[in-house]
């Protein structure tokens, strides 16, 4: 039987790659560099899957090109990197990661909520440079978690996981806004109570994205969205970079028109908006969101049991478009 033809975009866990190769041909990415469209287009020749990373952009024009490439495993649940309009119209199947991240990703989410409000960032850098001379009664003041209002814009998987949180861990009152309102009984469980996006934006003292990169979703976040927060208030986005306008964001830091921010994804990373890096009052983190040792092995294992369904005629565990088989 002729064994199918892989490409893993990107370098993962050898475990991975090992039991992809019991069943595939598979070629690798050795020196783990991010390919341009015309090399991922080239390796891709003759290839029937491909294994994704969100730096991987799977579109129409790679389809074309690629005839011969059947089904597309994400390595992420965000999935902004595949045109799966274009996917579903060339009969190719898209797969990503949900579920095996969550809680991990709620996680990064709450300690940059934590970090942000506590200045942890900033004060660490004052020690670190040998500023630390004396204590005073204001060093470092920032704002309290615990009884505060926590907003999150974005109520999927991931929102859920940091309101349950917020609300039973540290006794926040949890507000959201989201495309669609959840069940009253979902709503009463985390002790989340549904907002308009304005109001949310008004009464947060601590917003978090944890929305979908789209066109809708551009920019939900600048300088009108910036002015309608509390000057105390905090912003964290781990979502994707483009849902805030860094440029508006870190004049609002620079201007103190919010107090501070937390922010594992930006416009156009892993380029960072030179205003983002001068200025004292954000933490920065490289889209680490889901970097635990088990999540990320748990990623690249639904990943590749996506292939290998797929390859043995098995259902997908986590398709996003109907599968042609
Ligand atoms: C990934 C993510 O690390 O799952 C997602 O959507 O953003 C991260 O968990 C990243 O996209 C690499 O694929």
């Amino acid at each position: 039987m002729i064994k199918p033809r892989i490409l893993m975009a990107r370098a993962v866990f050898p475990e991975v790659v090992a039991k992809l190769e019991q069943v595939a041909e598979v070629e690798i990415n050795p020196d783990d560099r991010v390919w341009s469209q015309a090399e991922l287009i080239e390796r891709l020749q003759g290839k029937q899957g491909v294994f994704t990373t969100g730096s991987d952009r799977i579109d129409a024009a790679v389809l074309q090109a690629c005839p011969d490439l059947r089904i597309c495993a994400n390595m992420a649940v965000g999935y902004n990197n595949f045109d799966l309009a274009a996917m579903t119209a060339a009969k190719v199947v898209a797969t990503n990661t949900p579920d095996v991240l969550t809680e991990t990703t709620a996680d990064l989410g709450f300690a940059l909520i934590m970090a942000t409000a506590r200045r942890m960032a900033e004060s660490e850098h004052f020690l670190r440079a040998g500023l630390w001379t004396k204590w005073s009664y204001d060093m470092f003041a920032g704002s309290d978690i615990h009884g505060s209002t926590l907003g999150i814009l974005g109520m999927g998987r991931i929102g859920q996981a940091i309101a349950r949180r917020g609300a039973l861990g540290f006794g926040m009152q949890v507000i959201y806004h989201n495309r669609s309102r959840l069940e009253p009984a979902i709503e009463q469980e985390m002790r989340a109570r549904y907002v308009s996006k304005d109001d949310l934006l008004a009464q947060a003292d601590h917003l978090i994205l944890v929305l979908p990169y789209s066109a809708q979703s551009h920019h939900a976040i600048g300088a009108a969205e910036l002015a309608r927060m509390k000057p105390s208030a905090t912003l964290v986005n781990i979502a994707r970079g483009g849902i805030v306008d860094d440029a508006a964001l870190a004049l609002a830091l620079k201007n103190r028109t919010i107090a501070a921010a937390g922010l594992d994804v930006f416009e156009g990373e892993p380029s960072v908006h030179p205003g983002l890096l001068e200025v004292p009052n954000v933490v920065l983190t490289p889209h680490i969101g889901s970097a635990s040792i088990p999540a990320r092995k748990a990623m690249a294992h639904l990943a590749a049991d996506n292939l290998l369904a797929f390859f043995s005629g098995q259902p997908l565990p986590t398709a996003l478009n109907p599968d042609p088989r």
